[in-house]
């Protein structure tokens, strides 16, 4: 495919809901990349059907996502913003790709290995398969960059080599993408446990804040969070609760690290906590006010989804069907 310009694809699933990790590490990252090339955005429900789901709250969810990253400031105008499960041509590379991927690869996952041990009555293929269908998404659109967080940094990279190994087999036929990683926020830890990451699926209502909560919820959480039983703010070894809130402040507020040590020097954490929550109060009350204006309006999100859905699968189609003629599949239909 000949290109204009940069192409730009991220996606994120409505296993919960979402979280100041995937605001920060992610989604908060998205609007301003839109003067940067064609970006590309999806409400992954296709991965998210790889844990058990309630179906009506995966419905709910994948909507009120679809809300929250239109008032992230994602513009349906200059951006292609869907549902994956409206685009059919994902379901469908990726069953291509997953010929492409070895069990070999799949099983050194990370989030594989994770996600198996939370979910053990339910290690299904889908939940193993994960990073082929991660991706078609991304090499479906001629993907250049793909912003995650670093949890998702080994699945960019496997996706570069599938891309590479297709390539290899049956000359040029996808773009090889990079992971776009954040300095700050790339990976902001739970509260409650803060060497493990924010998961917007983590039973533990405590360990996360929430994009929807309200300002007292927000205060009430990192009031409770977890530090250690020095009383400086500073970063180090084995510091990793209060390492977590520095960095969370920083991004909220905008300041360096150095600087946020400096402002809280000689002060305590309970000063320190209301900071954080403050600062992140006023970061997140636009997009909450605005994804609750755009929940009353159902008539625009679904026309909103649906021009996006056509949009996405104009061009997904352009590259299924290149691979399909690559692979050897009989005919031409369309
Ligand atoms: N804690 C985090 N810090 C920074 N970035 C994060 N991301 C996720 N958690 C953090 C980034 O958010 C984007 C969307 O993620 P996803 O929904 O595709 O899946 P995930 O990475 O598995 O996120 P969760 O919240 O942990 O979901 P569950 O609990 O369902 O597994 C990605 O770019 C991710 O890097």
């Amino acid at each position: 495919m000949i290109k204009d310009q940069k192409v730009i694809f991220s996606g994120i699933q409505p296993s919960g809901r979402i979280t100041l990790g995937n605001y920060l590490g992610a989604v908060k990252n998205w609007a301003p990349l839109q003067e940067e090339g064609l970006c590309l955005y999806c409400v992954a429900d296709l991965h998210a059907i790889t844990v058990r789901q309630n179906p009506a709250e995966l419905r709910q969810r994948s909507l009120t996502l679809y809300a929250q990253l239109l008032a992230s400031g994602i513009d349906p105008e200059k951006s292609i913003l869907f549902i994956q499960s409206h685009v059919a041509e994902h379901a469908e590379l990726a069953w291509i790709l997953n010929c492409y991927t070895m069990f070999g690869e799949l099983s050194r996952m990370t989030q594989f290995k994770d996600k198996s041990a939370k979910n053990a009555d339910n290690i299904n293929c889908g939940l193993f398969a994960y990073p082929a269908l991660m991706a078609a998404d991304i090499l479906l659109y001629q993907t250049d960059l793909v912003p995650v967080g670093v949890d998702q940094k080994q699945h960019v990279e496997l996706t570069r080599d599938i891309a590479g190994r297709f390539n290899g087999l049956y000359s040029e036929t996808f773009t090889v993408p990079e992971p776009l990683m954040q300095k700050s926020g790339a990976k902001i830890m739970s509260l409650s446990d803060p060497t493990k990451k924010m998961s917007k699926s983590d039973p533990n209502p405590k360990s996360y804040v929430l994009l929807m909560d309200s300002p007292d919820e927000i205060m009430r959480k990192f009031k409770s969070a977890v530090t250690d039983s020095e009383s400086t703010v500073r970063r180090g070894e084995g510091r990793d609760g209060i390492g977590n809130l520095i960095t969370i402040y920083s991004v909220a507020a905008g300041k360096t690290p150095e600087e946020v040590e400096a402002e809280f020097e000689g002060r305590g954490y309970g000063d320190f906590k209301k900071a954080v929550g403050e600062a992140t109060v006023e970061l997140l009350r636009p997009v909450r006010e605005r994804t609750e204006e755009l929940l009353k309006n159902k008539d625009y999100l679904e026309e909103s989804y649906k021009a996006g859905a056509e949009k996405a699968a104009r061009l997904a189609v352009r590259t299924l069907d290149k691979v399909k003629r690559k692979v050897g599949f009989a005919g031409k239909i369309r």
